[in-house]
């Protein structure tokens, strides 16, 4: 029988095949796609997170981790949602308006997926309406910002002060972070937290959630 840390093993190898395979063969064995999430795809994307942050894994080995780690995701997903399966929540992330910046905040998703959330990706170029717009809608009781540029920061305030003004997104928690973002800076515009790099924001994630 396949186990849960051949799926790790795959995932943190960046093999896409054998991680869709030893998926197919937990789903056969009967095993609860909520298990296989939580004792096989989120321990390897932990171990991806731990490397990077280590810098003992580099970019593209975490996007080709990431891909192997959706390979598996793609076979448990219909399972999940079928039987109702207690994913930890929902976050909507998006790099803010003005800024076309996005490979960070594709690491972010991919990692926060592979934490177990439920992740709703808004795109690039995302005005603080569509942000509190998407939140409503999708229920998202996070939302994940990126800024890369110093001259879109500001942006960031725009949507904290839209969530504020809004009545219906009362409880919608705001983590930010982008190369230029500090803990200072997240502080002075009221962000609920800031994470520096990828596998800490799933942490944060945890912490708002
Ligand atoms: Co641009 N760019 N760029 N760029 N670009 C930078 C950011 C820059 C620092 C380059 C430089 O001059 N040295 C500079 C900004 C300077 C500044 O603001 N002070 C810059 C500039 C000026 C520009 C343009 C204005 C250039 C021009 O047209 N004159 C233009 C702006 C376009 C726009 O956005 N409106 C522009 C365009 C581009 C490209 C389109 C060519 C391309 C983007 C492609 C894409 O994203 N699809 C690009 C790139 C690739 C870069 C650099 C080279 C790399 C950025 C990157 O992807 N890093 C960058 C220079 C650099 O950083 N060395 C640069 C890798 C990524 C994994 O890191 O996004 O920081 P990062 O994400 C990290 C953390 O920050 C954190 O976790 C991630 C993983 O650890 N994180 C979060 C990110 N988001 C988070 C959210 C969280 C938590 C953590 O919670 C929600």
């Amino acid at each position: 029988m396949a186990k849960y840390q051949d799926l790790a093993d795959a995932i943190i190898k960046g093999d896409n095949i054998t991680s869709k395979e030893i998926a197919e063969k937990l789903v056969g064995d009967n095993i609860a796609a909520q298990d296989i999430l939580n004792e096989g795809l989120v321990p390897g994307m932990n171990v991806v997170g731990q490397r990077f942050k280590a810098n003992e894994m580099y970019i593209p080995e975490v996007l080709i981790a990431a891909r192997a780690m959706h390979a598996a995701m793609d076979i448990i997903k219909p399972l999940l949602s079928e039987g109702g399966a207690d994913l930890k929540g929902t976050v909507l992330i998006g790099t803010v308006q003005g800024d076309l910046h996005d490979i960070g905040k594709n690491l972010i998703g991919m990692m926060l997926e592979g934490g177990g959330y439920q992740v709703i990706d808004a795109g690039v170029d995302i005005s603080a309406e569509k942000f509190v717009e998407e939140a409503k809608k999708s229920n998202a009781k996070l939302i994940g910002l990126s800024a890369l540029l110093t001259t879109t920061m500001p942006a960031m305030k725009d949507v904290i002060d839209a969530v504020a003004a809004d009545s219906e997104a009362a409880g919608i928690k705001i983590m930010v972070g982008g190369a230029p973002l500090t803990q200072e800076y997240a502080d002075s515009i009221g962000a609920d937290g800031y994470a520096p790099d990828a596998s800490s924001a799933v942490d944060l994630a945890a912490k708002l959630l």
